[in-house]
């Protein structure tokens, strides 16, 4: 790639650390607490990482440590959708365990976890590092979905890693990435190996959080990313006073993203899923939650708005989900047959006596560009790919239509003009913020340290984010501790719990407590792009979310 002016800048940021990181290598000292225990389903989990349950949580402090300076070698991956500041995760790491110890090696694994069961392999160099800080994307090694399941899988992996006389791997990644690393780490320690596992945790869609993980990285820059898109769409709309933009958020099943920009922006609506599911509003319901603001901005003369959508929205509406089910468990059950049928009215015709009668009515009365997007190609597990609906034009094309019955009974006058638009991989790979530039760089220094201190089955965790970098805790949770049992394709699996948005956390509350203002007035409030240089309330910013989650004025 060639580089920007503002890229070239960039390599030279020198990402802010916790006091407890900043000093000299050998004064990095660490602190254990006492064992710790999961929030659930102890036993069963006792039963499975029989090896690596209930380590105590690690933080660092000031002190002297002679451990920091062994020579290491390690493997780093990168896991699962892009996210905003995984480069400086690896390069936090490569100059941690550089400071320790000149002689130390860092491999990237290539592609994702399929690198390390095939190992495919890069040695980072630091000339290779230079060209990658503070900048956005996965690209310095790639990123890839591969899970590690199987038992073959499992062995290649140890292979691997004992080819390489690794002493850790290190996994950065979102929840189910991380799940893996809590197997992986017990795995090794089941064959009797001393390789040591830790994870880092990623993901845009923030539902990676919990007392311990204060933010997932990635979360602050694509927010940040998608409310400059959303602020300069209210404007535009302000100033034409013509479209209502229907605008669908990444976040996978969460709305987290959703939240965070509609705080940051102020929309007319802005739909959490969350929410639907817990009120089970159907799709009629959600239809008329819009059209209301329509109709009154409408008598006040306005005929111009913002909608915002999360992505995971349709499988949070009771009838949408039961229709998702059915389609999933019908298809299948005849996979191949219905492969074989091309046309969507023939494929309409094939369902007809398959799923029950709401569920076909409901598929036949979608616009049939929608309904196809129903029947696509399943994912690896046989689900629909939600994320691939394009649930803002079927938002739109309902709208739309109950506006005209509307209309025609005289009791809507105004004129509705929208556009559609999807924002989601625009943010995946943007320059991180300074606020991901620090907090990865951190995250991956963490890393090395709770790697140079022999421990095995943690996540690399930095805390007290809403304060000055120098006053974050940096240290290293139990994965074991962040675990609960769920039932997932058929089986009780270990799993990390997914945060999704809670009806009486704060940023809800606060959302809540102005949207039926923002739902008549125009109250928008245009963000304007990141800022990497200037004063630190501009530049150094945490989001609406953390400053709300942890008791601060937004
Ligand atoms: P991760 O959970 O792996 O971080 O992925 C986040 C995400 O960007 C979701 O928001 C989105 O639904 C998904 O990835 C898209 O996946 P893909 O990159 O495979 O299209």
């Amino acid at each position: 790639m060639d580089i920007s002016a503002l890229q070239k800048v960039r390599y030279g940021y020198k990402p802010k650390l916790p006091a407890s990181l900043s000093g000299s290598i050998g004064d990095i000292a660490i602190e254990t607490g006492a064992a710790t225990e999961a929030a659930v389903d102890r036993d069963k989990l006792k039963d499975i990482f029989k090896l690596s349950y209930g380590k105590p949580l690690v933080t660092f402090t000031g002190g002297k440590n002679d451990k920091l300076s062994r020579e290491l070698k390690v493997g780093v991956i990168l896991s699962g959708g892009q996210a905003p500041g995984g480069h400086n995760v690896i390069a936090g790491l490569y100059d941690g365990l550089k400071s320790g110890n000149a002689q130390s090696t860092l491999y990237g694994f290539l592609n994702g976890p399929s690198g390390l069961i095939n190992n495919k392999t890069a040695i980072l160099t630091g000339e290779i590092i230079d060209t990658y800080r503070n900048t956005g994307g996965f690209d310095i090694i790639g990123s890839g979905r591969t899970k590690i399941e199987t038992p073959q899988q499992f062995a290649a992996s140890l292979e691997t890693a004992k080819k390489l006389a690794l002493n850790a791997v290190v996994i950065i990644g979102g929840d189910d990435s991380n799940t893996n690393a809590a197997l992986l780490a017990e795995y090794f320690l089941e064959q009797g190996s001393d390789i040591q596992v830790i994870g880092c945790p990623k993901t845009i869609d923030g539902d990676l959080k919990n007392e311990y993980i204060e933010a997932s990285f990635g979360f602050d820059t694509a927010c940040k990313t998608y409310g400059e898109l959303i602020g300069n769409l209210m404007r535009d709309a302000n100033s034409s006073k013509k479209y209502w933009h229907f605008i669908k958020l990444m976040g996978r099943a969460a709305s987290h993203i959703t939240l965070e920009c509609a705080l940051q922006t102020q929309p007319n609506v802005c739909l959490i899923s969350e929410e639907i599911e817990h009120r089970q509003y159907s799709l009629d319901t959600v239809v008329d939650m819009i059209c209301d603001s329509i109709i009154k901005r409408a008598e006040n003369g306005s005929n111009f708005g913002i909608v915002l959508i999360p992505e995971g929205l349709v499988e949070f509406i009771p009838e949408i989900k039961h229709l998702i089910d059915e389609l999933n468990d019908t298809i299948a059950r005849d996979e191949e047959t219905f492969s074989n049928i091309t046309s969507f009215i023939d494929q309409l015709y094939w369902l007809s006596s398959r799923i029950s009668e709401s569920s076909y009515r409901l598929l036949e009365s979608l616009p049939p560009d929608i309904g196809r997007e129903f029947l696509m190609d399943r994912d690896p597990h046989g689900n629909v790919q939600v994320s691939r609906i394009e649930t803002e034009k079927l938002l739109v094309g309902t709208v739309e239509k109950k506006l005209q019955i509307l209309k025609a009974a005289g009791a809507y006058k105004g004129k509705f003009s929208a556009l559609a638009h999807f924002f989601g991989y625009e943010g995946r790979c943007a320059f991180p913020s300074n606020f991901d530039s620090d907090y990865c760089y951190s995250l991956g220094y963490s890393a090395f340290v709770l790697i140079a201190s022999g421990l095995t089955g943690y996540l690399s965790s930095v805390r007290n984010l809403t304060a000055p970098a120098h006053q974050w805790i940096a240290g290293g949770v139990p994965l074991t501790m962040l675990m609960n049992i769920e039932h997932r394709h058929g089986a009780q699996k270990p799993v990390i719990k997914k945060a999704l948005v809670e009806m009486d956390g704060s940023p809800f509350r606060a959302f809540t407590a102005m949207r039926d203002t923002w739902a008549l007035e125009t109250c928008f409030r245009v963000p304007g792009a990141i800022q990497y240089f200037g004063p630190p309330e501009v530049c150094d910013e945490p989001t609406y979310t953390l400053k709300l989650e942890q008791g601060k004025q937004i």
